[in-house]
């Protein structure tokens, strides 16, 4: 009799131990959510201000310049200040040139019959000159202006 109440007693107490384990389980996936939504809230937040930074992103101007009998074509191009220039260099010489912009850090060698991409951001006003960085035929006569407005 009183070994089978103790059992009772000590099944009672197994079950509120279960409930009290099922409670803690139940508070502990609460606080989980609650820590996984704060998280992907604050990433929203995060990348909708990268969002944001990526549309400030500097406008780009796009050129193409052909380089032929060691001549610049244009040889005047004018841009925006704060804007990404973005030059797609054609040669279509049967030797190498290049084309240089001291100011912006700018030095690319455009092969033979070949294209070079030069980029850059515009970001002082000014009149600059680019020329050719390559010893050439045309190399003293072949330069052209970058007006930053
Ligand atoms: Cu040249």
């Amino acid at each position: 009799m009183n070994d089978q109440t103790e059992l009772n007693n000590s099944e009672e107490r197994s079950l509120y131990k279960q409930e009290k384990k099922s409670k803690k389980k139940y508070l502990g996936f609460l606080i989980i959510t609650l820590v996984l939504g704060f998280f992907i809230m604050t990433r929203d937040s995060a990348s909708s201000k990268i969002e944001s930074f990526f549309q400030q992103k500097p406008r780009i101007k796009e050129f193409t310049v052909t380089i032929k009998d060691s001549q610049f074509t244009p040889d005047n191009i004018v841009v925006s200040e704060g804007e990404m220039v973005k030059i797609t260099a054609k040669n279509l010489d049967e030797q190498t040139h290049g084309m240089a912009i001291d100011q912006f850090q700018v030095w690319k060698e455009i092969p033979r019959e070949g294209t070079s991409t030069i980029e850059f951001l515009a970001d002082k006003k000014g009149t600059y000159k680019f020329y050719c960085s390559v010893t050439c035929s045309g190399h003293t006569t072949m330069k052209g202006n970058l007006i930053v407005e």
